[in-house]
């Protein structure tokens, strides 16, 4: 065994159950300080302390080991069928080399996840899930309408090369042409003499690619080049940044949405296509809610740094809860304290004044018009 070995803590001990990507080894010797599991896999939570990592996402680049973005794999004649039947989105409209962001929904319109589909050839997809178990859903659906599918679980691992120089980092690995990748959509590069997809896409609004990296040969071999191919960009190891996401609205499945919301209340309303039924089992249900009485809204809490988050915050106004926080950080470039919050219509207006209650006491806070990481 490499010196990198993890042999796990007391308080995370080893168990095969916690999967880890063909990334992992690198990643870990490049000084990951934590780990928590996503789709019963590994992912690191810094590198370099929550502000270092977030200053140097914004000013440099990043690799990140996203091998936790897990795809389901669904082929066959009625592949695009039965991708449909999760998603109001209306995936017929997605080119040949168009990445969609889809929410995926249930019988009731609520929502089961937030993946990123790919067609990666006609009749077969690629569903980048967020965590949970969404390949159930495609397997119960097909079992019980015996639909002409084939669905798993296939040996990719996303690698994402995140931040402002990460352009100048993959073209020098696959050349000039990832340049002109416009923003979702998809190209085939050569990997060690191997087809593989990158995308402009990512979890972070810094700008950058997605490499679907197919099985586990060669993955160290990738890492160490772009390790020396970016040295003078000053490349290092990272992992989804929480105070970037966070300030830049950029969701999480489980955070803040969660499994009794529908797209409308995630904001994701845009995306449904409602004058007509595309063949979404939940598109009946989201008919009647497509006006909801709550909705996600960017909010800022007032004062210093707050504490760590490991529940919802309730958000009150006289008293009386009016919403709740699921995510929020120290958004250290506006000098102020970032949140995602679901607002009930009565408090959802920007500028509305409300409390926050974290586990160390209530804080003032404001409901915002836009989240302080977009431009627009
Ligand atoms: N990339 C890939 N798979 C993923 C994620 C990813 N699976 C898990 C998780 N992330 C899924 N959730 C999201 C949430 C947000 C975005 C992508 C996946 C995202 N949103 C953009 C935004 O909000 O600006 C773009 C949305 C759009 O307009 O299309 O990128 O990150 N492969």
């Amino acid at each position: 065994m490499s010196q990198t070995q993890f042999y796990g803590t007391t308080t995370m001990p080893l168990t095969v159950r916690m999967r880890r990507s063909p990334f992992w080894e690198r990643s870990h010797a490049a000084g990951a300080q934590g780990y928590i599991t996503y789709n019963n896999m590994l992912i690191a939570t810094g590198f370099h302390g929550p502000q270092e990592d977030y200053r140097h996402l914004k000013s440099a680049v990043q690799v990140w080991d996203v091998g936790v973005e897990r795809q389901i794999e669904i082929s066959g004649p009625d592949a695009g069928k039965l991708v449909q039947m999760s998603t109001p989105r209306d995936i017929s409209r997605m080119g040949d080399d168009q990445c969609f962001y889809i929410p995926t929904v249930d019988g009731l319109g609520c929502m089961t996840n937030d993946p990123v589909l790919l067609r990666v050839e006609q009749d077969r997809y690629w569903v980048s899930i967020a965590d949970s178990d969404q390949i159930l859903f495609y397997k119960g659906v097909a079992a019980a309408l015996q639909l002409r599918v084939s669905i798993h679980e296939p040996h990719v691992s996303p690698l994402a090369i995140q931040g402002p120089k990460a352009d100048d980092l993959a073209a020098r690995i696959w050349g000039d042409c990832v340049r002109d990748l416009r923003f979702f959509r998809w190209m085939h590069v050569d990997v060690n003499g191997q087809k593989m997809i990158l995308a402009r896409s990512g979890y972070s609004v810094q700008g950058g690619f997605e490499l679907y990296f197919e099985g586990h040969e060669g993955a160290a071999n990738l890492w160490d080049q772009l390790f020396e191919a970016g040295t003078d960009l000053d490349v290092r190891a990272g992992t989804p940044c929480q105070a970037e996401r966070v300030e830049a609205g950029l969701l999480s499945y489980l955070s803040d949405i969660t499994q009794d919301m529908t797209p409308f209340e995630a904001g994701l309303g845009a995306m449904c296509a409602m004058d007509k039924d595309v063949g979404c089992l939940g598109f009946a249900a989201l008919k009647n809610k497509q006006s909801p009485n709550r909705q996600i809204r960017p909010i800022e809490i007032a004062g210093g740094p707050l504490p760590p988050q490991g529940t919802f915050w309730p958000v009150t106004a006289g008293g009386q809860t009016v919403g709740r926080v699921s995510s929020s950080c120290r958004a250290y470039d506006f000098d102020c304290n970032a949140g995602i919050a679901l607002m009930n219509d009565s408090h959802w207006d920007p500028q509305t004044n409300v409390q926050v209650h974290t586990q160390d006491g209530p804080r003032d806070a404001l409901v915002k018009e836009k989240f302080l990481g977009r431009t627009s």
